[in-house]
């Protein structure tokens, strides 16, 4: 949790920006897993919650009325039988206290609250709702259906929220540093574990507990997989083969909760093969060019077809693709590759605000609609890049052997596809190298003071010495 005074003045911003009617803030409450008590853990509070109330605590729900210049927290003070399970809390009045908010109320007054703002016809701002409790506890305060609540929920609560997380202050970026240290020790872990005979389930265990260790969770549920062709492959029970490659993609959680997110790719029994290592300098070629252009008034739409050009190119020359650049990239045919975009807002989620919709998060008046064909209909942030952004870097060259049919049998994209050659790639997987950038005034940097190796030779050194 930040200081008292970054709560007051973020939900000041947050008044201004929106202007008038009545914000309701719902935080999270615990998810049961297989019965009432077994909750998934830990716990997650909602991030728009988090970042305007500060308060890591299930059960609570903040409302801010603008007109009248009031914020209440609401939510139920616990009582004996939970102090005699759970311990002592903080009562939901010096919970307030603590994030400067002055007013506190028991649950019930939530419908009070929103039947006297309905009967005046006042605005009532939430935002999309994505659990399912918090669905029905909108119907039941507001009357709106749940599959009604996503087109219900406040545009103008949103692009005020949008507006002020894309930003990151100074003390959200050591946050991220942090997570950086955490993300680093898991990858490195990885590396260090790799080998052939282990399961990839056995090494994905090891990251969580490094994760929960040295933070709060993992930023979302690791990737480790020899198939990473796979997006988001989950670790099986497979065991590491040598000559195959293994792709981690995973990240922490602060305890503050602010995430990192990072891919390596490796050989199982740390040494490249040529063919590997032809695919394996495109991608960390493609990574590594977002560093050199990134930079504030740049649109990362731009910086992504950019990449699939100079990867079209470069797989030109391996003979995989042929014909005329531009107009194999125009067509999408790099999506036979590359079927997802460049990167994504990172903050508080690994998708920074993917609960808002990402064509409100990653796209503006000037970038939308984004382009509705394959690959470029995955890309996560088109907008002009900003100081204070941050944004991941993550091309990935894959073979998708479903996908290599696919195209095939339809002939799409045949007149810059050698089909032949693709067929011989079926067995190879994928390869992706992802860090996370942070928009600085007149350029860019990547997070995290230790580079996680990722030059082929740095790799191959690491697994070898470790
Ligand atoms: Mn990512």
């Amino acid at each position: 949790m930040f200081d008292k005074a970054t709560y007051v003045n973020r939900r000041a911003k947050l008044k201004e920006l929106v202007k008038s009617g009545i914000i309701i803030l719902f935080g999270n409450n615990e998810s049961p897993c297989n019965c009432p008590a077994n909750g998934y853990s830990p716990f997650r509070q909602d991030s728009s919650f988090l970042y305007y109330f500060g308060l890591n605590r299930d059960g609570l729900v903040g409302v801010i009325d603008i007109d009248n210049d009031i914020e209440t927290l609401v939510g139920n003070d616990i009582d004996i039988e939970d102090i005699v399970w759970f311990g002592s809390v903080d009562s939901v009045h010096d919970m307030a206290e603590s994030v400067g908010v002055k007013n506190s109320a028991p649950m019930k007054s939530l419908k009070t609250i929103c039947n006297d703002a309905m009967r005046l016809k006042r605005r009532i701002h939430f935002l999309p709702p994505y659990r399912h409790d918090i669905k029905i506890q909108i119907f039941d305060l507001l009357g709106i259906h749940p599959v009604q609540q996503k087109e219900a929920a406040s545009m103008d609560l949103i692009n005020a929220v949008v507006k002020m997380r894309s930003t990151k202050e100074q003390q959200e970026i050591e946050e991220l540093e942090r997570a950086a240290v955490i993300g680093y020790k898991m990858h490195t872990t990885a590396m260090r574990l790799t080998k052939p005979g282990v399961t990839e389930k056995y090494i994905s265990g090891q990251l969580d507990g490094i994760a929960s260790s040295y933070g709060a969770m993992v930023s979302f549920p690791n990737i480790f997989s020899q198939h990473g062709e796979i997006m988001h492959g989950c670790p099986s029970m497979a065991e590491l083969e040598s000559g195959r490659l293994v792709l981690c993609d995973c990240g922490a959680e602060t305890i503050n909760n602010y995430c990192s997110d990072n891919t390596r790719t490796y050989p199982v029994n740390g040494k490249f093969t040529q063919r590997q290592l032809d695919i394996y300098s495109i991608v960390e070629a493609c990574h590594d060019y977002v560093l050199d252009v990134a930079k504030p008034g740049v649109k990362y739409m731009d910086v992504h077809f950019a990449v699939c050009r100079l990867m079209t190119e470069r797989l030109k020359e391996l003979g995989l693709m042929k014909g005329d650049v531009d107009e194999a990239v125009a067509a999408g045919a790099h999506a036979m590759f590359l079927p997802h975009g460049l990167g994504h807002m990172m903050g508080m989620d690994v998708h920074d605000m993917e609960s808002l919709d990402q064509i409100n998060v990653g796209f503006d008046a000037e970038t939308r609609p984004r382009l509705d064909q394959f690959g470029t209909n995955c890309l996560r942030m088109g907008r002009r890049l900003e100081e204070g952004f941050v944004v991941t870097d993550e091309p990935g060259i894959y073979f998708i052997p479903a996908l290599i049919d696919n195209w095939k049998a339809s002939g799409h994209c045949a007149e810059f596809l050698n089909f032949d050659m693709l067929e011989t790639y079926k067995d190879f997987g994928g390869i992706r190298i992802e860090d996370d950038v942070l928009i600085t005034k007149d350029g860019c940097r990547f997070i995290g003071k230790d580079r996680i190796p990722y030059h082929p030779k740095d790799i191959e050194e690491f697994m070898k010495n470790n």
